[in-house]
């Protein structure tokens, strides 16, 4: 049976969105700041994805996370668990104050995704280079069993670095996995990479155009788009589900710790905790500013 076509996402439904992707991101600072732990950067480079994801794009039923056709999300770059974790709260898969566990001992939500431990997460990751191989798998694994859902795998510009995310590519292409939807967030930065002209300064992990070079000569069928302009990501998602037979990869421009601005563009935010000054300041650019003791808001 093939999939339902959505009615257009309106300028309502788009603000919709990004009010869902301004929460993600707020719960991210917050989440962050509470564990004093965990990656900032990345997971707020994919917010608005994650919030077209989530709030419109999958089909899920977070009160039934095991419901056998629904479609499944990988995240490749593991370590930007908290991004998802949000995404999935406030979706309703678990109360937003769980979040306030991440990283600690017994937590269901530990600091790289553990599928073990809660229910709708559908892949164990944090080692680079292996969500797209399982995302292969499960997308085999769906045709064989004459399921119509779609697999999203979302992987890091740095992560395209390791060998096992290109024989996969093959693999995919080979098997004309259509179903299959690798989202690239490009922000341009990894953890560290190499320097750059200044000590402020690394370079990206790959050339201008490389990475839609690459995956259309693996035999995928590629868009590019701004991740951050919600109208555009959510016509690329659903243009993502009219199958030509290829599998699909969304390159997705981005800004690593878009959202916050002294966090834009800047690598050593990939995982820094923040100082009471930080956090507040983020916090407020976010729009949820903190009360202060006299009663106002910083
Ligand atoms: C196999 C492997 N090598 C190294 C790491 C350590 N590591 C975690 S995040 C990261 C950088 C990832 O950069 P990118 O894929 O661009 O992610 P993003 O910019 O979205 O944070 C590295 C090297 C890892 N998790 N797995
Ligand atoms: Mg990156």
């Amino acid at each position: 049976m093939s999939q339902p076509m959505a009615v257009a996402a309106d300028a309502a439904e788009i603000a919709r969105l990004e009010e869902a992707a301004r929460r993600i991101r707020v719960e991210i600072v917050r989440t962050v700041n509470q564990a004093k732990a965990g990656h900032i950067g990345g997971p707020l480079s994919a917010a608005d994805l994650l919030a077209a994801l989530y709030f419109r794009i999958m089909r899920i039923r977070p009160d039934e996370p095991g419901w056998p056709d629904r479609d499944r999300f990988i995240l490749s770059k593991g370590h930007s668990s908290v991004g998802l974790y949000a995404a999935m709260a406030l979706r309703g898969y678990f109360p937003v104050e769980e979040l306030l566990t991440f990283d600690a001992l017994g937590s269901r939500l530990q600091g790289h995704p553990d599928m073990t431990l809660l229910p709708g997460l559908d892949m164990s990751t944090g080692s680079l280079g292996m969500g797209i191989s399982a995302g292969v798998g499960m997308a085999l694994g769906a045709r064989l069993q004459g399921r119509d859902c779609r697999i999203y795998v979302m992987l890091g510009d740095g992560e395209c670095q390791e060998g096992e995310v290109w024989e996969a590519a093959f693999v995919g292409a080979r098997y004309r996995l259509d179903h299959l939807v690798a989202i690239v967030d490009h922000n341009r930065l990894q953890q560290y990479g190499w320097p750059g002209d200044s000590p402020e300064h690394r370079l990206p992990p790959e050339d201008p155009g490389e990475l839609v070079a690459k995956w259309s000569a693996f035999g995928w069928r590629v868009i590019e788009v701004d991740g951050h302009d919600m109208a555009a990501v959510v016509d690329v998602l659903e243009a993502a589900a009219s199958s030509d037979g290829r599998p699909v990869a969304i390159i997705a421009n981005t800004v690593k710790g878009h959202g916050v601005s002294f966090m834009e563009d800047r690598y050593y935010w990939h995982m820094r905790v923040l100082t009471p000054d930080e956090f507040g300041a983020a916090m407020a650019e976010l729009g949820e500013p903190l009360p202060t003791a006299d009663g106002g808001v910083r």
